[in-house]
């Protein structure tokens, strides 16, 4: 897996991608992610990367030139890209979807803007998804950048050592996580759920099962139309309905 960061601040973007997983996948030569300096894509002294907006209006807006010039580059370095991400709160959500669809995706190209945001020709003519973190305006798209580039790289095989750890992730199947416990059994009077003391697999599956389907009905209910759920957690969210009916009826009733 191919991926270059586009940015101007490359110090920060490569700080971030120097510890764990990420940076363990990139000594293994299983993920090749290089971060490159927009500046170095300037012909003027200033190493010009913005200028005042078309139009008038607060801000400055990154130049078409460097971004072009910087694209251009790796492409003839690394061949054709199969994508080039925009960081936008103008694009579309990221999703686990999209970091499966991207992980499968190789060379890639990230641009981080900056300022008000970059040139749209820039976005029209090199750009084939727009991806937004978030309703929020941040300073930088750096940030965003790596919440995918975290996101994307531990998708790709062998990147993760124990590959169900990816396949039980929260998302993959339209579910949130069920809590995880460790030693020591009582902590501060906190007690691990007995279940998960009894060495019984079984019971403690179901357990798991049923915590996933109550902490996504809780809290992400959203999430359950299209969730793939085994027997135990549909029995689960059965049984999580028919309460609600029944806790309707009794306030109906009243
Ligand atoms: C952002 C987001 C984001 C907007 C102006 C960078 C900033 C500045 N990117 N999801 N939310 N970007 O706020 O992706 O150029």
């Amino acid at each position: 897996m191919v991926v270059d960061v586009i940015t101007i601040f490359p110090a920060m973007v490569e700080a971030a991608l120097t510890e764990g997983v990420v940076a363990r996948a990139r000594s293994s030569g299983v993920v090749d992610v290089r971060v490159r300096d927009l500046r170095d894509f300037t012909t003027d002294r200033h190493r010009s990367v913005d200028d005042v907006p078309y139009g008038g209006g607060p801000g400055m807006v990154m130049k078409p030139e460097p971004l072009f010039r910087a694209v251009d580059a790796i492409a003839a370095e690394r061949g054709q890209p199969a994508a080039v991400v925009l960081m936008t709160p103008q694009g579309r959500r990221f999703t686990h979807e999209t970091a499966a669809r991207l992980s499968r995706t190789s060379p890639l190209i990230v641009i981080c803007g900056r300022y008000e945001g970059i040139d749209e020709r820039v976005t029209s003519a090199l750009v084939t998804d727009e991806l937004s973190i978030g309703d929020y305006v941040l300073t930088g798209g750096e940030l965003p950048a790596l919440v995918v580039i975290d996101a994307v790289v531990r998708l790709v095989p062998g990147v993760v050592g124990d590959a169900e750890s990816v396949e039980g992730d929260s998302f993959v199947r339209g579910l949130l996580d069920h809590p995880h416990y460790t030693r020591p059994a009582e902590f501060r009077g906190l007690p691990v759920p007995e279940t998960l003391l009894s060495g019984h697999h079984g019971e403690i599956e179901k357990w798991r099962a049923r915590e996933r389907v109550r902490r996504t009905w809780e809290r992400r209910p959203d999430m359950l139309t299209g969730a793939a759920l085994t027997a135990e957690e549909q029995r689960t969210l059965n049984e999580l309905k028919l309460n609600e009916l029944k806790l309707d009826e009794l306030k109906d009733g009243d």
